[in-house]
């Protein structure tokens, strides 16, 4: 039984398994320097390990004293810490067998294995971090893109709970005026009804700030997926190949050559997008082509966005009609393909057909117009101004975005309470809710089981 929430000895290998240059296993609480103790033979005899300092030597078996492996170690003694709790690396040759035998040393020791996240939860249960900060880690390890590295190392250096912790700050001031005026009402206290409302626009303007940023957010740290849908033969996979610059997918003259749904990942000005290139749309009568119609058709409604690919060299027949009908409420892009034909579709009879949507004329197989649709794409996935490059904070995180939802809801009603005169005891109501709301960005009113989902995500080992 641990006393005094004294929490007990973990360990994990901390790099994945496989071969490689260098392994570490990873320890972390009360009993790190012991472990230190037992197991490792220093090159150079020390009295006492100093903390931070990285020595040379080996790990030992205890029970026969023979080498286990030729190490580097360090004992890094709290609080200055990943976790805040005494940590000791091991730093072994980076092979699956070398690795095993050292994690089952360390835990013949009275220490355990981690659970995923393990190390990175103790930070956040011991204060070092809060838990957007938490979660900030495994966007950085996760991150695909120069973006959404950047996003996520702004979260972990802490400008979300810094933000979060100036408006908490702010609504609590507001509480602590609108409790002031209900515990005193008849005395002449200077509490401002104007000043609060003001507050807490200001508040809510902040907190809607944060909202709007997590559309461009979300796309930066999971991406997009966008389909390629079109009539057969009007070169879809012909721009897929284009855009990857690789011959992915196979283009034949052949109408109905793609049959199965091909994805694949390409960045544009840092956004991941997962392109998939989908069955030309016909009435099929093979069974196989029908199933790839199918599909195609499922891709459409899971798609973020569309490129609606029409053959600019033949005029529109009712294939393409019905595909335009299919993708009408979607977020879409017309790619008018082949202009290197004479064409004979225009920009005017496509934006007849779907008003107020872009078309971008392209040849796929000569590689022209693609830079330009590159840029069509990526300004219709982010809007002007907004972004990582701003300095501004911005949300990522869907479980951020519910939490700020809610407050601004919370903040709303006060606002409205405030100016409709209602009862205090109901505006004060309201703040301490949405003070709840902020509170779940950073953990501080977290439920358990929500902790446990978040950390669950996580490697072992981090
Ligand atoms: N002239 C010209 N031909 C093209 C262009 N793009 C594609 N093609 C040709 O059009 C034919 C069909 O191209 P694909 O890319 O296979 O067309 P698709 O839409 O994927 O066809 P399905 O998979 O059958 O639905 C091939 O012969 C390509 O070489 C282009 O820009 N100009
Ligand atoms: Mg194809």
């Amino acid at each position: 039984m641990l006393l005094n929430g004294e929490r007990d000895t973990i360990a994990a290998i901390g790099t994945p398994l496989g071969e490689s240059g260098i392994g570490i296993v990873r320890i972390s609480g009360p009993l790190a320097e012991k472990v230190a103790a037992r197991l490792f033979r220093p090159k150079k005899r020390t009295a006492r390990l100093r903390s931070h300092q990285l020595y040379y030597g080996e790990i030992v078996d205890p029970e026969n004293g023979k080498a286990l492996d030729e190490v580097f170690l360090t004992l890094m003694r709290k609080p200055k810490t990943y976790t805040r709790e005494d940590v000791l690396e091991i730093n072994c040759h980076g092979g699956y067998l070398v690795l095993r035998r050292v994690l089952e040393g360390v835990l013949g020791q009275g220490v355990r294995l981690a659970q995923p996240g393990e190390f990175t939860k103790r930070a956040f249960l011991n204060g070092r971090i809060d838990l957007s900060q938490a979660e900030a880690v495994i966007d950085v390890i996760r991150a695909k893109t120069a973006k959404s590295l950047k996003m996520a190392h702004e979260q972990l250096r802490g400008n979300l709970s810094h933000e979060i912790e100036e408006l908490r700050a702010k609504v609590v001031r507001s509480l602590a005026h609108v409790e002031a005026l209900i515990d005193f009402p008849d005395e002449d206290i200077e509490v401002d009804e104007d000043m609060i409302g003001m507050n807490l626009v200001e508040c809510e303007r902040r907190v809607k700030g944060l909202i709007d940023s997590y559309e461009e957010g979300r796309i930066y740290r999971d991406g997009v997926s966008v389909s390629i849908v079109g009539k057969t033969n009007v070169g879809k996979s012909s721009l897929l190949n284009v855009l990857l610059q690789e011959n992915r997918a196979i283009v034949t003259p052949i109408p109905g050559t793609t049959r199965d749904v091909i994805e694949e990942i390409v960045n544009i000005h840092d956004i991941p997008i997962r392109l998939v290139d989908t069955a030309g749309m016909r009435r099929a009568s093979n069974p196989i082509e029908r199933e790839g119609v199918r599909l195609a058709k499922g891709k459409v409604a899971e798609a973020d966005m569309v490129m609606l690919v029409i053959d600019g060299s033949r005029r529109l027949d009712r294939y393409d009609w019905e595909i335009i009908d299919e993708v009408r409420e979607k977020k879409k892009v017309v790619v008018l393909n082949k202009r290197d034909l004479p064409i004979k579709v225009s920009g005017e009879q496509i934006q007849g057909a779907l008003p107020n949507t872009r078309a971008v004329e392209i040849s796929a197989l000569k590689s022209e117009g693609i830079g330009k649709l590159k840029e069509c794409l990526y300004s219709m996935l982010t809007r002007d101004g907004i972004g990582p490059d701003t300095g501004e904070v911005v949300v990522v995180n869907a479980r951020h975005k519910k939490a700020l939802e809610g407050s601004l809801q919370c903040l709303r009603r006060a606002q409205e309470g405030v100016e409709g005169r209602v009862p205090f005891e109901l505006v004060a109501l309201e703040l301490r809710s949405c003070l709840d709301d902020l509170g779940e960005v950073g953990g501080e009113t977290t439920a358990e089981e929500v902790l446990e989902c978040i950390f669950n995500e996580f490697c072992i080992g981090k």
